[in-house]
């Protein structure tokens, strides 16, 4: 019983799903055509799905609850002479389970199951209301929930309240529009003789249709004889068929649209972008961002400042006098944002010639091209859409993922210091010596007592000096060999590290969205080849 809404409900939900993924993609006709079905079943499956929910509603008195026990075979409805007698709405249900979601929302309490005695009668629901003119509000506030959700609403009239006009006023009439859900029933007959009976349902025919309600059915009743319940128990059948009829049709419907949807969306593709395609577009969009020019700065500015730093004083001051490779690069984050605001600046892409440029755009082409490969027009051009939108943004992204703070921050290593205080040691030997070798024989001579070491004809002082240069220059031959091996070891980590941000970059900018195509292509197709299991 269940299964039959909960399927509807899956195709339905399957069929929304693949509607909005395929909307601006799929063909704009078929969209608008499943979506007036989804629309159109989803309204209806709301209104309790496979359930036919019938409701009596009616004065006091006017034997609501006496119906209710003829129609269901029971006792459940209390009946009484006592005004109002049912203060809670109470439901039956012919079959296995109840709309408890319905039922819950339309405040109904008391439920019971019955066995259906006649098949037409399964998954009906029949609702004993309370009285419409009840003083109590929260009655009132029942009968208006009601109307919207319920299949068919039974109003309950008595032949001597039939014409009050709290009834017709407050409610039939205000209700014209729903004339195709409601139904009349004139209770008590067997109160009235035959001519009576006539003049009564005559009086109320012509009452009804002075309201607008011409559609709306009128039966004549009575509880305590059972006449006329037959004709009323089958008219309430004939309710169910027409709700299962249209079940089915909606049923259809859905799946002719999700059939729709389906020959619109093809067969299977890919669903992953060619990843060494990606990779090239990745790579020749570094280069054009400049991380070759920027890791050429950052090897040269290494090397200088540690040839500075290790080399011989008296010769690497001249070293000082270099620009330094960074700064020539005028890297850093206040650059790039002078860059992006710059309007002489219109290629967005500092570094990139022509040809890296052109490189960039024949890649990121040839990947899009094979994304889009083999998918229907208006994905395709979803696809070309998705990885052309935000060339500004990807630019002012490279821009900043270049100008890395880290790479320009002051490059130093901790040796250089242990080389810059050797060298300034040996700068120091160099003077001692020189001041030894050419003061030492004038001071002995005045009485100084300096020895002065001759060494096979050479003074101490020229040796200690000589020394002091060779070392320095041994030491700064040491260096330099050191910081570059160090300079390449550096480049290589800016150049991965580079590499890294660019294709963060490019994948946010370029990949993702286009990605994201590609996701939803196959999210319209998957939905809306469930909508048809
Ligand atoms: N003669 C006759 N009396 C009936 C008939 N239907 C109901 N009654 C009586 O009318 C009185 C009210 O019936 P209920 O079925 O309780 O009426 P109700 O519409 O449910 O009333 P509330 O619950 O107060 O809204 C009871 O005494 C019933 O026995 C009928 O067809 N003929
Ligand atoms: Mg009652």
């Amino acid at each position: 019983m269940k299964s039959s809404t909960s399927k509807l409900s899956q195709h339905l939900a399957a069929l929304t799903e693949a509607v909005q993924a395929g909307d601006g993609r799929c063909d704009p006709a078929v969209v608008a055509k499943a979506k007036a079905v989804a629309d159109r079943a989803a309204q209806r499956v709301a209104l309790g799905g496979d359930y036919t929910v019938v409701a009596l509603a009616g004065s006091t008195g006017s034997g609501k609850s006496s119906l209710f026990n003829a129609l269901t075979e029971t006792e459940l409805a209390q009946v009484a002479a006592r005004r109002p007698t049912t203060s809670k709405a109470m439901a039956v249900g012919w079959g296995a389970e109840l709309p408890n979601e319905l039922l819950d929302w339309l405040d109904v309490g008391k439920r019971h199951l019955i066995v259906p005695d006649d098949k037409r009668l399964a998954n009906m629901v029949l609702l004993d209301l309370p009285d419409h003119d009840s003083t109590e509000d929260a009655h009132r506030v029942t009968v208006g929930r009601m109307v919207d959700m319920v299949d068919a609403l039974v109003w309950v009239v008595d032949p001597q309240k039939y014409a009050d006009s709290a009834l017709h006023d407050g409610y039939l009439k205000p209700l014209a529009d729903h004339a195709d859900v409601m139904l009349m029933v004139l209770n008590q007959v067997d109160r009235l003789n035959p001519d009576e009976l006539k003049g009564c349902v005559t009086d109320l025919r012509r009452l009804l249709d002075s309201e607008g309600l011409q559609s709306m059915p009128l039966m004549a009743t009575s509880a305590t004889r059972r006449d006329g319940i037959y004709e009323l128990r089958s008219s309430l059948i004939a309710t169910v068929e027409r709700k299962r009829t249209m079940l089915k049709r909606l049923s259809l419907d859905v799946k002719k649209s999700a059939k729709s949807l389906v020959a619109d969306i093809g067969p299977k593709m890919p669903a992953k972008m060619n990843s060494s395609l990606k990779e090239q577009v990745a790579s020749t969009m570094a280069d054009a961002a400049g991380v070759p020019v920027v890791v050429d700065g950052v090897r040269e500015a290494w090397r200088l400042r540690g040839r500075i730093a290790t080399g011989w004083p008296l010769l690497s001051w001249v070293l000082r006098m270099r620009p330094d490779p960074l700064k020539d690069l005028r890297l850093g984050a206040e650059t790039a944002a002078e860059q992006s605001s710059s309007a002489t600046n219109p290629t967005r892409l500092p570094w990139a010639n022509a040809v890296q440029k052109a490189r960039v755009e024949q890649g990121t082409r040839e990947l899009v091209d094979q994304a889009a490969q083999g998918l229907p027009n208006g994905w395709a051009e979803a696809v070309r859409r998705a990885s052309r939108v935000n060339d500004q943004l990807l630019a002012d992204d490279l821009d900043v993922a270049i100008a890395d703070p880290e790479l320009t921050a002051k490059p130093r290593a901790w040796w250089w210091t242990v080389f810059t205080v050797l060298q300034w040691v040996l700068v120091g030997a160099v003077v001692l010596g020189l001041t030894w070798w050419l003061a030492g024989p004038a001071l002995a001579a005045a009485g100084f007592g300096i020895p002065l070491f001759i060494w096979f004809g050479v003074p101490g002082g020229a040796l200690v000096a000589a020394g002091g240069i060779v070392g320095g220059l041994l030491l700064a031959a040491l260096g330099r060999g050191l910081v570059s091996a160090a300079a390449n070891a550096v480049a290589r980590r800016a150049e991965k590290q580079l590499e890294a941000a660019v294709t963060e970059v490019v994948t946010n900018r370029v990949f993702a969205p286009v990605q994201a195509e590609l996701d939803r292509y196959h999210q319209a197709r998957e939905a809306a080849h469930a909508a048809l299991r």
